[in-house]
């Protein structure tokens, strides 16, 4: 797998050498910074911008929210209410668990302060002296590399009490995670964050207002954080145009599967699939393209005549069918039994539902023994339409995402596929299958 951010605008290329505070300077890093305080030696710009300015610039901008949900990032800043007089706190959600997706630990690997750059931004910006970065539980050595960046941060006055001589205060700690994908899910986060048993809440109330500790809060996904330094030093109005209109700016896909150079690729959003398959090194030699989940494990299957005439940006993919995601495209070749991939996505989240609500618990269950006795010859006639139903009964109906995302897949794959359902279905000749 390339580790790295080939292609780079945004994120720079790395190799694992240079993630050094010294290194992330002589690249520009802390000037965006140090420009929000009037501290870039810039004649004229000894006042800085104010908190309203950052978030203008952050709305002008474009981007949307790189973990799954694509929800603007301008306009959750603008729900923090600034005058709260107790605690309020910054989240970065570091616990990337979507299967396919590898790029939050790769920018936390490789260049761990243009995290906590835009992180320290974002508090500026809204008011918030606390915050945390809360690390997949399984990447032990990223964490000690975002602790160690950390430390770096706070000997330079980057981090602490009166940064860079103003008198803004953030103090910023990373915090393990306990490796369940569950944990990944913004309110099971706070939740697992406060000690207890990572479990999703009821939404809303949105943590904007209760969050961490009950008290507002702002989450947004480590790219999101990554994007903020070059927004504000270039402008936002230079990152839109990096992408397309609603779609601004780059993003890093995490491209994997049935291709020659599975890796993490930043590209401008609105770039058309065909030439991110082209950069992966296309297709498996001798093979064809069969489908592709655009955006990790949750998003809908798409065949690959759809894909290929489709771009990579939060609407296109939305208008083919599925959804961007966090951006982790899972390449299938003309090899793949739509059947078994989709049993082993069934399993994932059966395995991965937190037990909390009826639909999902019990229903994770049924999918997965559903597309199980069809992928070993013991499939029903009648199991499509009761796999369709068993999914319909779940989207919607449950506390967060993870049922809509154990559904979704189900169905797009038998939309698309249905021939290579029915041909295992029809070899079941014993008809002895018992019920889901
Ligand atoms: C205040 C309102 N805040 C929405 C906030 C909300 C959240 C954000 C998006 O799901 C997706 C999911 C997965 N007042 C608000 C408000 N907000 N309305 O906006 O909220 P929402 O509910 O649309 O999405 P979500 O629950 O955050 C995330 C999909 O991502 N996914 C999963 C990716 C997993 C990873 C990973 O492992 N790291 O990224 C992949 O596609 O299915 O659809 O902050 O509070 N009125
Ligand atoms: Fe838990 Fe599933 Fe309900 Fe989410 S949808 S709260 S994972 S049981």
């Amino acid at each position: 797998f390339h580790g790295r951010h080939i292609n780079p605008q945004i994120y720079a290329d790395l190799d694992g050498s240079n993630w050094r505070l010294k290194d992330y300077e002589a690249r520009g890093g802390y000037q965006a910074l140090r420009k929000i305080l009037g501290k870039d030696g810039v004649a004229g710009n000894e006042a800085g911008l104010t908190q309203d300015q950052v978030i203008a610039t952050v709305k002008e901008s474009g981007l949307r929210g790189r973990g799954g949900a694509g929800f603007p990032t301008g306009l959750k800043w603008s729900f923090m209410p600034r005058q709260f007089p107790g605690q309020k706190h910054l989240v970065c959600n570091s616990d990337e668990g979507e299967p396919g997706t590898c790029k939050d630990r790769d920018l936390l690997q490789y260049n761990p302060h243009i995290v906590i750059e835009g992180m320290i931004i974002a508090a500026y910006a809204m008011g918030i002296s606390l915050g945390y970065n809360y690390i997949h539980g399984e990447i032990f050595q990223t964490y000690e590399r975002f602790e160690e960046a950390l430390e770096e941060a706070r000997a330079a006055g980057y981090l602490g009490d009166g940064i860079l001589g103003s008198s803004f205060n953030f103090q910023l700690h990373a915090a393990h995670g306990f490796g369940a994908y569950i944990c990944g899910e913004e309110t099971a986060l706070l939740e697992s964050l406060e000690g207890k048993k990572g479990q999703p809440r009821f939404k809303p109330p949105f943590p904007a207002s209760f969050g961490l500790y009950g008290k507002p809060t702002t989450i947004n996904n480590t790219e999101t954080f990554a994007a903020v330094p070059w927004i504000i030093r270039n402008g936002g109005q230079a990152y839109l145009e990096c992408g397309k209109p609603n779609n601004g700016g780059t993003k890093i896909f995490s491209v994997s599967g049935d291709v020659e150079l599975p890796g993490n690729y930043e590209i401008p959003l609105g770039t058309p699939f065909s030439k991110l398959l082209e950069l992966a090194g296309g297709v498996r030699k001798g093979r064809k393209l069969k489908a592709v989940i655009p955006g990790g494990s949750s998003a809908p299957v798409l065949p690959a005549a759809i894909m290929m005439e489709t771009t990579m940006d939060y609407d296109a993919i939305a208008k083919a069918g599925s959804m961007l995601g966090s951006g982790a495209v899972i390449v299938m070749d003309d090899s793949r039994c739509m059947v078994e991939s989709l049993k082993r996505l069934s399993y994932f989240y059966m395995h991965e539902s937190c037990g909390q609500c009826t639909p999902c618990r019990e229903g994770t269950g049924w999918l997965w023994r559903m597309v199980d006795r069809i992928h070993t010859g013991h499939g029903r006639p009648s199991d499509l339409d009761l796999l369709n139903s068993v999914a319909d009964n779940i989207q919607g109906r449950t506390i967060c995402a993870l049922g809509d995302a154990a559904a979704m897949p189900v169905r797009a794959m038998i939309k698309h596929f249905r021939p290579e359902f029915e041909a295992l279905i029809a070899k079941n000749t014993t008809q002895t299958a018992t019920q889901a």
